[in-house]
């Protein structure tokens, strides 16, 4: 492979991209056309459905946000003095609730996989815009049923549902909480669906599998884990639902049924909805650590497979969950190593990214800020993941702050991480307009900092057995307990700031132009925003993703390096 020489002209992003009068707002993109209210809520625009999830993912954030405020709260003194123990139990509930079904799931996918997956395959559209719509209607509709179900006093179930408690014994409003994941569960369906076929049949011309940017990848191998494992979730709530209203006994044992048969169910579709729940942020971070090194990904397509895999492997590991259920032994040691297995793809993807940023030029913009937090962050949770799946070491920590510990660092510390990265990446090209360099980058550093003084000190707690789900605790674990109360409230200082200064953007941003970043991907060849057909030609595609040697090539008027990677 030629080598190209360092430019600096093109290693940093170009300083005057984002200067005010270099750039002018296009007159004709996705938001000049159509003002009414009637232009947003009937629009079939994959990037106004985005939005239109953007703006009810943060909704949700917030709800769920603040029944985390009160918990920690609670927490903060060993005794039970705000919230009576079953008030707690409908708060951590509502928390789970909020944030999994109504947040987690939709954050990447509904957001950032709407609003760019058509535009980095050089599509016009999804391949069903008015299922794409109906999709967030249906999110819609489920949201306003979690609403009233909070609002009508909570349910106390816990975000799990298990069976006989929510089945048979609470008198908390479960018809109504389940009828609205149901739905949910519809709406993620239907994004899945129009994902795959889009990326099988809407492709620009030249724009190969192995052509395809990372996202695209990541979003496609979710998109098979939704089809394929949400139907499932469905199921067993529907069951639930026979149960609670007709009594017909598939969790009873009293009329022949097995409570642990709805934690296989569940456990079916939840372990691969934690990988709903990471892999597009996977997407995320690849897209960010290449454009913020400058350099082509390492591994392109280990990193693609590795996706595959983890979609793959993702439907084996569920038994994880149930080490203390009484499964047997053998089949304990099966699911142990399956999930020790599930580690592997994982792995390759961190590897590739160091591996990409080696010997990068590496610029530290918000998202990259962002996109490290992520890797290291990450890498707790996915080890601390191992840790659990050790079958002995789980008996000791089942149910524990040390599991709650852990799926906070892969799911805040890496996909809410993977989210704001994104959202910091794409906001230029969502909205035309760069947002505050500093209070973004101290947002960052307070997400971070805040992040890990909440969820460590669980770590901790949990190994010296504080259970997870009481509002109350012995004197002993108060010290930890209070150092975490104090980290969620500077996490939701950071959490908070990016609301203030990415809508101030809107108004009084710097024009960001078509690409701020310098950064190589079809989105970055059409205009911010992008025009309601994304482009105004067919795109033509005669390159590899991040192919940032050629860029640098034609830029300095060299010979492009020969291509040894894929065609
Ligand atoms: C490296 C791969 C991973 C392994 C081996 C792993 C392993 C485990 C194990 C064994 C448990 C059960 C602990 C217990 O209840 O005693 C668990 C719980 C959990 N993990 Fe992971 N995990 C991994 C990655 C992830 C990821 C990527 C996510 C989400 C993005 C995630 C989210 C969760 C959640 C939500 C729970 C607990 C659910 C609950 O009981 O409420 N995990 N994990
Ligand atoms: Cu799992």
């Amino acid at each position: 492979m030629t080598t190209v020489p360092f430019d600096p002209a093109f290693d940093r992003p170009p300083e005057d991209a984002s200067t005010p009068g270099e750039h002018t707002i296009p007159a004709d993109n996705y938001l000049s056309n159509g003002h009414s209210i009637s232009s947003w809520l009937l629009t079939v625009d994959h990037k106004r459905i985005g939005i239109l999830y953007l703006i009810s993912i943060t909704f949700f954030f917030a709800i769920g946000g603040l029944a985390a405020t009160l918990m920690r709260l609670e927490l903060a003194t060993p005794k039970a003095d705000m919230f009576e123990p079953d008030n707690y139990n409908k708060l951590f509930t509502a928390h789970g609730v909020a944030m999994i079904f109504f947040f987690l799931v939709p954050s990447v996918p509904a957001v950032l996989g709407n609003f760019l997956l058509p535009i980095m395959i050089g599509a016009r559209d999804l391949a069903f815009p008015r299922i794409n719509l109906l999709s967030w209607y249906l999110y819609a509709i489920a949201g306003a049923m979690a609403i009233v179900v909070f609002a009508m006093g909570g349910v106390d179930t816990g975000w799990t549902f298990y069976t006989p408690y929510s089945s048979t014994f609470s008198n908390t409003n479960v018809v109504l909480a389940i009828c609205a994941i149901f739905i949910a569960g519809f709406s993620s369906i239907f994004t899945g669906l129009n994902f795959i076929v889009t990326v099988h049949t809407m492709r620009a011309p030249g724009m190969t599998w192995f052509r395809m940017p990372l996202f695209v990848w990541s979003n496609y191998a979710t998109a098979l884990i939704m089809i394929l494992g949400t139907p499932v979730l469905a199921i067993a709530m529907l069951l639930v639902l026979a149960e609670r209203l007709a009594g017909i006994g598939i969790f009873d044992p009293r009329m022949g049924g097995d409570p642990v048969l709805f934690q296989h169910l569940f456990w079916f579709y939840s372990h691969p909805a934690v990988y709903i729940m990471i892999l597009p942020g996977f997407g995320v971070i690849s897209e960010v650590i290449t454009a913020f090194s400058r350099k082509k990904v390492f591994g392109y397509s280990f990193i693609a497979f590795s996706s595959l895999a983890i979609a793959l492997i993702g439907f084996l590991v569920w038994g994880h969950h149930m080490f203390i259920t009484g499964i047997s032994t053998y089949g304990g040691m099966v699911f142990s190593l399956l999930s020790f297995l599930i580690a592997v793809p994982t792995a390759i993807k961190i590897f590739n990214w160091i591996a990409t940023m080696y010997k990068g030029s590496i610029s530290l913009d918000t998202p990259m800020l962002y996109a490290l937090a992520f890797i290291g962050l990450f890498l707790i949770g996915g080890l601390t993941g191992l840790f659990l799946a050790a079958m002995g070491m789980d008996i000791h920590l089942h149910d524990t702050y040390f599991v709650i510990a852990h799926f906070h660092y892969v799911m805040v510390g890496g996909m809410v991480t993977a989210y704001l990265a994104g959202i910091h990446f794409w906001w230029p090209k969502m909205t035309g307009r760069m947002y505050n360099d500093v209070w973004s980058k101290i947002s960052a550093v307070l997400v971070f900092m805040g992040f890990n003084l909440t969820f460590f000190p669980q770590f901790l707690l949990g190994y010296l057995g504080m259970p997870r789900r009481y509002a109350a605790y012995p004197d002993e674990f108060q010290l930890l307990n209070v150092l975490s109360s104090a980290g969620a409230s500077i996490l939701a200082v950071g959490f908070a700031l990016p609301l203030f200064y990415l809508v101030k953007s809107l108004w009084d941003g710097k024009v960001a132009g078509p690409n701020p970043w310098g950064a190589a991907g079809l989105e970055w060849q059409t205009t911010s925003p992008p025009p309601t057909f994304n482009f105004d030609e067919t795109p033509i595609v005669t390159q590899e993703a991040y192919a940032y040697d050629d860029i640098r090539a034609d830029k300095l008027g060299l010979p492009r390096p020969e291509n040894k990677g894929h065609h």
